[in-house]
């Protein structure tokens, strides 16, 4: 008896009372009077204790549970092949070596809710239908290679080649489609990703939709996830954003194992509860597939709550505990703690009780789930389903805290596990852990190829283009390229100029996305927000407060740009989303991400490696860049090293431009390139908000410009004076002190100083590598000579490059330089200042650029050591000041 009852007769009238509902009018009503009774409790000041979750059993109750037409008895079979093939690929990686790991256990524990989707709703890409999207749990592959056997979509020398990819034709450690272009839509295998992918895929997908460019109606995504993995702030940060949105297309399925790397996920509570709440909380749909068909009965029988309340109790370290045990262990542990609960199961051996399942491994549990799921609208749903780590792995595993390492197994192990799941391998064959794929007429392997036609072939594979698009010619940014007279821009301002015109633009213009972290502003972009308008489903339901103005703020159903708000790792995934369309969607988009580029990789660095793997295609810009340009905002906001950090991406071509027509010809080039040669690359490019006059582009210096460096003036010189001469080289805003240093050693020192624009230290060191790489490899033939040295080969003197960025930045080159070398950069923490003042603590200003230049000269013997004193003197800088890199 519940202690706070008072009058437990009046309970009872009022409990009947909802029976008596439930039964006549159904639960729809229930819950209408529920609410409207609630409503009354409140107004009269009744505290209603706010619940998210609810008890401790499935969602859906048995009698409305949508039944499987499948066949259950093939099915199993066909699954339990998968998990043995699944098993048998880890265990030959080992065994080849046991450097190349892999996983068992948490295939193990998800091979149903695969398998109920492959069999009956992830539709695959085929004639009729576009498909569904499925972001699959990286760690299981192994489980997804075995069901692509035997589809026959690989091979068994495929799987026999698990982890062993260098000499081709091995298969992925997990997805990845820069490896296998042809098998992987996305990279998921690093934790919280496929989260936040799926989510803002599912959103790009209303947008396409939406924005009348492709059908996406009942297309489904569907993400899975582990319950570890749901504590990575990737996975639940956009959850509000799907239910805001009505994300009725997307689907989460939730793995809960109750085990991550190491042991419990929450030993001391129940994740399956907390992560009900959470999403319910968030708006979302949730179903939880906790127990399994063989609890039904006993569950029928609880009229009195003892065993739901039993199941309350146990917390998930039980939980994991009881499947590493026994049937007796459980019934001791679990049911003894109660002698109406042993009685309960009196009459239930052991086996039967061992036999009790849990929801994630009971295919009628799952496929009821699914089907309410896809059928569900207006909201996203999670299901939430409950398995075991490692299951069928037995002694060998099952539950246990160290079966997620588990990679070998042995004989003994191997023999309980064909038995467990009946697989036709003999006792003196078991230690080659054959693969298993049953005869092509036989029953298994029809009804797996009628499955796999029925939903439309094979889920595996991905496409690598889409038609090109148009690119207009260059001269479409005349406006540009014929420099800006006195008017003064910054790049920033150019790229809005570039972003109208393609916006204009009859073929390219209706694909561009404008992407926004709550930032236009910041880049001058506000003006976009009336000519495209922002995406938002709902239209715009209120009167915006700046109406009256030009660039109003206009939320419009079918607007084009997206606005993220305050989430660059959100807005980094709908970026994704969008340049992988070619792709998943068969359409070529050009997404324009614009964000606070000290905010970039540092917040999305994972994101962006991710990117390079899906081949993604389009413009990351940077903007208020450099670490002097942007002079008020400080510490935390001056962006002096995205650009290494970018450079470690493989697929990322990135540019420092300072020049507008340098900025025009840059993302002319990278349109051809992504979008008419398909090249899996995508572009970074920083820009600047400092205002300062363009020139005209330079007759010829295309070719630089994209290849990272060209001449922009040369000096004259007068008679003796070209043994002092000096190649100065400038990126971003710092070109200009560059150029500013130029005259200031022509007219203080008779220097004739040559300036170069280096729009890329990244490209020129990526290219003079590759130039040296093939020299060692090509001894005694005729060298390769890198772009760099064959520019600078044709001048003379020191060279000195300054940059707005790290030291490392511009060190890039430092082999291919064929001169002393010297760098200035601006390594060490920003602070608040002018730019002016900033240049000079930092030690880029036109003056140390000067003196860096004699200096080079002094140690070239080409002018005494005492000129350089004198500059440092003339320019009043303090030889003793604390060295800005680590003050
Ligand atoms: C960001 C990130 N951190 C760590 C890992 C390493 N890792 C791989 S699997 C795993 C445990 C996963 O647990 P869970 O999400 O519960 O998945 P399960 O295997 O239990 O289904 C960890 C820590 C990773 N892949 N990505
Ligand atoms: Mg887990």
């Amino acid at each position: 008896m519940d202690s706070n009852d008072r009058d437990p007769s009046e309970t009872r009238e009022w409990l009947d009372a909802a029976e008596s509902v439930l039964k006549a009018e159904g639960p729809k009503r229930l819950a209408y009077l529920l609410d409207q009774v609630l409503g009354t409790a409140r107004r009269g000041g009744a505290v209603v204790p706010a619940r998210l979750t609810t008890s401790y059993e499935n969602t859906i109750p048995v009698a409305q549970e949508e039944r499987s037409p499948g066949d259950q008895e093939l099915e199993h079979r066909i699954r339990s092949y998968v998990r043995w093939n699944a098993l048998a690929m880890v265990v030959h990686a080992n065994r080849h070596s046991s450097e190349l790991g892999g996983h068992i256990a948490t295939f193990a524990s998800a091979a149903t809710l695969y398998d109920v989707g492959f069999n009956h709703f992830f539709r695959a890409p085929s004639a009729t239908n576009p498909g569904d999207l499925v972001y699959f749990q990286g760690h299981s592959a192994p489980g997804f290679y075995a069901h692509a056997f035997l589809e026959g979509r690989l091979s068994e020398e495929q799987l026999r080649k698990f982890r062993q990819e260098v000499d081709g034709g091995g298969l992925s450690s997990y997805p990845h489609p820069w490896l296998m272009p042809d098998f992987w839509q996305f990279s998921t295998v690093s934790m919280g990703l496929g989260a936040i992918q799926a989510i803002y895929q599912a959103r790009f997908m209303k947008y396409l939709h939406d924005r009348g460019l492709l059908d996406t109606s009942g297309r489904k995504v569907w993400g899975f996830l582990g319950d570890g993995e749901m504590d990575e702030p990737e996975s639940i940060a956009a959850i509000s954003l799907a239910a805001r949105e009505a994300l009725d297309n997307l689907i989460f399925v939730v793995n809960c194992n109750l085990q991550r790397l190491d042991g419990p996920v929450r030993g001391n509570g129940k994740i399956i509860q907390e992560l009900e709440g959470l999403f319910r909380g968030a708006g979302w749909n949730v179903i939880k597939v906790v127990w399994g068909s063989y609890w039904d009965p006993l569950l029928a029988k609880d009229t009195k709550g003892l065993l739901l309340k039993r199941m309350e109790e146990a917390v998930d370290g039980d939980y994991q505990n009881y499947k590493s045990h026994d049937g007796a262990y459980v019934r001791k542990h679990f049911f003894g703690t109660d002698p109406e609960l042993l009685d309960m199961v009196a009459d239930m051996s052991d086996e039967d009780l061992w036999r009790l399942n849990r929801g994630g491994h009971d295919p009628h549990k799952v496929y009821a789930a699914y089907a309410a799921a896809v059928k569900h609208v207006g909201q996203p749903t999670v299901v939430l389903a409950k398995t075991v780590k490692g299951y069928g792995m037995g002694a060998a595993g099952e539950a246990q805290n160290i079966t997620h390492q588990q990679k070998k197994m042995a004989e003994p192990a191997l023999k309980a596990f064909r038995d467990r799941f009946k697989i036709p391998i003999p006792d003196d064959a078991i230690d080659e852990v054959p693969f298993y794929k049953p005869p092509e007429d036989s029953p298994e392997m029809r009804y797996l190829k009628g499955r796999a036609a029925a939903m439309g072939g094979s889920l595996f594979v991905r496409r690598r283009e889409a038609a090109p698009l148009k690119v207009p010619d260059l001269s479409a940014f005349d406006n540009l390229l014929n420099g800006t007279d006195d008017r003064e821009m910054s790049t920033t301002m150019a790229y809005v100029r570039i972003l109208s015109t393609l916006l204009r633009d009859k073929e390219i213009g209706p694909r561009v996305v404008p992407i926004v972290p709550d930032e236009a502003r910041t880049f001058g972009m506000e003006g976009l927000f009336r000519q495209i308008g922002i995406y938002s489903p709902a239209g715009q339901q209120y009167a915006p407060q700046d109406a009256g103005q030009l660039t109003y703020y206009r939320e419009d159903a079918q607007g084009q740009m997206l606005q993220e708000g305050i989430t660059e790792a959100g807005a980094f995934s709908t970026w994704i989303a969008a340049a992988t369309a070619y792709s998943t969607h068969g359409l070529n988009m050009v997404p324009f991400y614009s964000y606070y580029s000290m905010f970039g990789f540092h917040r999305f660095g994972d994101l962006a490696w991710a990117a390079g793997d899906m081949c993604c295609r389009g413009f990351l810009m940077g903007g208020t860049a450099g670490r002097t340009t942007l002079a008020g905002e400080g510490l935390q906001h001056q962006d002096g090293d995205s650009h290494v950090l970018m450079s470690t991406i493989p697929a990322c071509v990135s540019y420092d431009p300072t020049f507008a027509y340098e900025l025009a010809v840059i993302i002319h080039d990278g349109l051809r390139r992504m979008y008419q040669q398909q090249e899996n690359i995508f572009y970074y490019v920083t820009m600047m908000n400092e205002n300062y006059a363009h020139p005209a582009l330079p007759r010829g210096s295309e070719e630089g410009i994209l290849a990272g460096m060209y001449l922009l003036s040369q000096a004259e010189a007068a008679a003796g004076e070209q043994a002092r001469r000096v190649q100065l080289l400038g990126s971003g805003t710092i070109l200009r002190e560059v150029i500013a240093a130029a005259k200031l050693l022509q007219s203080d020192f008779g220097v004739p100083a040559d300036v170069w624009s280096v729009t890329s230290f990244t490209q020129l060191r990526r290219q003079g590598l590759d130039c040296e790489r093939w020299n060692r490899l090509h001894p005694g033939q005729q060298p390769r000579v890198s772009y760099a040295a064959k520019s600078l080969a044709q001048r003379s003197g020191p060279v000195i490059a300054a940059t707005d960025y790290v030291k490392a930045y511009a060190d890039q080159i430092r082999a291919f330089v064929p001169a002393r070398y010297i760098v200035l950069g601006t390594d060490g923490f920003g602070r608040s200042d002018t730019r002016r003042q900033l240049r000079k603590f930092f030690e880029v200003d036109r003056h140390h650029v000067a003196v860096a230049a004699l200096d080079a000269l002094a140690q070239d013997g080409r002018i005494p050591a005492a000129t350089v004193a004198d500059a440092i003197n003339r320019y009043g800088i303090d030889a003793e000041r604390p060295n800005p890199a680590w003050s």
